[in-house]
C-alpha cells in the first residue's frame, strides 16, 4: 500500500491474468508542467498506435466533479472552503471519476489517461497544506476504490518557471489566476518537494520527467516510459 492508499501495481504475472484490462496513467507535478499538454498527446499518440485510450481530468471529468471544480477553483459558492472541506471536496472529485469513468473504461480494456489523482491530494493537501499523511491516506483509500495507476509521470519544473508559463497563458486567453494558482511561493515549493519524495518512495510507480525541456523532447521520454511499463500492452 503507498502513501496514496494504493494497493499496489499488479505485478507481471498478476497483470498476465487480467488481458482485458485497460491500463491507467497518471499525470502529476507542480503548475504549469505540462501535464494537459502531455496527457492529451499521449491519448493521441496511443490512437496512433491502435489503443483506445480516454482523456479525463481531476478536479472535474464527471458531471458532479466539474461541478465540484468551479467551487473549488473559482469560489462558485459565494465563499472559499475551509482547508478540511478542501481535501473532502477533491476526494468527492475523485470518488465520483472513479466509478463512473475510470473502473468502467478501464473494464472495457480502455486506456485511462488522467490529469492530476490521488497523489495530488497527498501533494497539495498533505504536503502544501500540511494535513497528515495518514489522513490523506484515509480519504483517498475510500475515495479510489482500490484504483491503482499502473504508471505515474512527475512532469517536474521550477516552481517559478512553472507559475511563469501559466500566467503567459492567463494572458493569451484573458483569464485570472484560480485560488490555488494565487498561493505563495512556499506552498508550491513544498508541493514540488512533495512530489519529489513521492517518486523517491514509490520508484515503481513514479516516474519524473524534467518537464522544462521542448515538450516534443518531453512528449519522446514520456513515450519511453510508458512502452517501458506498459510495453507488452503496445505491442500486442
Ligand atoms: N488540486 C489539489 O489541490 N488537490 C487535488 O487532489 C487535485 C488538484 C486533484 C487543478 O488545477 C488545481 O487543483 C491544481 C491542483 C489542485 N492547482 N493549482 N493551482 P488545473 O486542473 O486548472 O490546473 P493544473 O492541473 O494545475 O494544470 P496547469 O498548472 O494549469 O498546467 P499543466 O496542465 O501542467 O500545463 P499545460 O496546461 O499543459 O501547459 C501550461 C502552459 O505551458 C501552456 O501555455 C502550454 O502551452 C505551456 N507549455 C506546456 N509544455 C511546455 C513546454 N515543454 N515548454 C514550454 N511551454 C510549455
Amino acid at each position: 500500500m503507498d502513501s496514496a492508499g494504493y494497493p499496489g501495481r499488479a505485478s507481471p504475472a498478476e497483470s498476465e491474468v487480467m488481458p482485458s484490462r485497460g491500463r491507467f496513467i497518471t499525470f502529476e507535478g507542480p503548475e504549469g508542467g505540462g501535464k494537459t499538454t502531455q496527457a492529451q498527446r499521449l491519448v493521441a499518440r496511443l490512437g496512433e498506435n491502435g489503443i483506445a485510450a480516454v482523456y479525463t481530468r481531476e478536479p472535474g471529468g464527471t458531471k458532479l466533479g466539474e461541478a465540484i471544480r468551479s467551487l473549488l477553483q473559482f469560489d462558485g459558492a459565494g465563499e472559499p472552503p475551509c482547508p478540511e472541506a478542501e481535501v473532502l471536496l477533491f476526494a468527492a472529485s475523485r470518488a465520483q471519476l472513479v466509478r463512473k469513468v475510470i473502473l468502467p473504461q478501464l473494464e472495457k480494456g480502455l486506456w485511462v489517461i488522467a490529469d492530476r489523482f490521488a497523489d495530488s491530494t497527498t501533494a497539495y493537501q498533505g504536503f502544501g497544506r500540511g494535513f497528515s499523511l495518514d489522513d490523506i491516506l484515509r480519504i483517498n483509500r475510500f475515495a479510489i476504490d482500490g484504483v491503482a495507476p499502473d504508471l505515474t509521470i512527475i512532469l517536474d519544473i521550477d516552481v517559478k518557471e512553472g507559475l511563469r508559463r501559466l500566467k503567459e497563458r492567463h494572458i493569451l486567453n484573458g483569464t485570472g489566476l484560480d485560488r490555488l494558482e494565487r498561493e505563495d511561493l512556499p506552498f508550491h515549493e513544498r508541493i514540488r518537494e512533495g512530489y519529489l519524495e513521492l517518486a523517491r518512495l514509490y520508484p515503481e510507480r513514479i516516474r519524473v520527467v524534467d518537464a522544462s525541456k521542448h515538450s516534443d523532447i518531453v512528449a519522446e521520454e514520456v513515450w519511453a516510459l510508458v512502452q517501458d511499463v506498459c510495453g507488452p500492452s503496445i505491442s500486442a
